[in-house]
């Protein structure tokens, strides 16, 4: 009876260490996971900025803001050394027509991510200091709400590249 009972015990523990394994690497590959996003609380991804005619004073960046946070963050204004000022723009529908905006801020939900991108949201690049062609790359200062900030490095592509 002993003798059956240590073979059960046996088993048992055979079965949760079976068990146990797989599930703890998977909880240890979570954990990993949950400590980069806390890291990284915004991720920049496919940033660029249009190349323009060298007469051109104005361009446009566009990229995927992340949010990995719980909460919505704003992003509040940009700036760079290749130009006296970046405004925040989108591009509306009015009246059938295509028109940019002004915007004072846009919003990156939270566990969301928002886009600028052509015909949307877009970072409006005015008084460039500098010619930009494609394979240069540009410093880009962004200030979020709560006094996050980001420097990302932008390269510039010709509009052609993209699409
Ligand atoms: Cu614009």
């Amino acid at each position: 009876m002993r003798f059956i009972l240590r073979i059960l015990a046996a088993g048992l523990a055979s079965f949760l260490i079976a068990g146990l394994v797989p599930s703890h690497a998977a909880s240890y590959a979570s954990r990993t996971a949950v400590v980069q996003n806390k890291e990284e609380k915004l991720v920049i991804k496919g940033s660029w900025i249009q190349e323009g005619p060298p007469s051109s004073k104005i361009t446009a960046g566009f990229m995927v803001i992340e949010n990995h946070t719980p909460a919505d963050i704003s992003l509040l204004s940009v700036t760079t050394d290749a130009a006296r000022v970046v405004e925040l723009h989108k591009i509306v529908l009015e009246g059938g027509m295509m028109k940019m905006q002004k915007v004072d801020s846009i919003t990156v939900p939270a566990n969301g991510s928002v886009e600028l991108k052509p015909g949307g949201y877009h970072l409006m690049v005015i008084g460039l200091t500098r010619a930009l062609k494609e394979g240069d790359e540009v410093k880009v200062n962004l200030t979020f709400a709560g006094n996050i900030e980001k420097t990302v490095s932008v390269p510039v592509k010709s509009r052609d590249s993209i699409e």
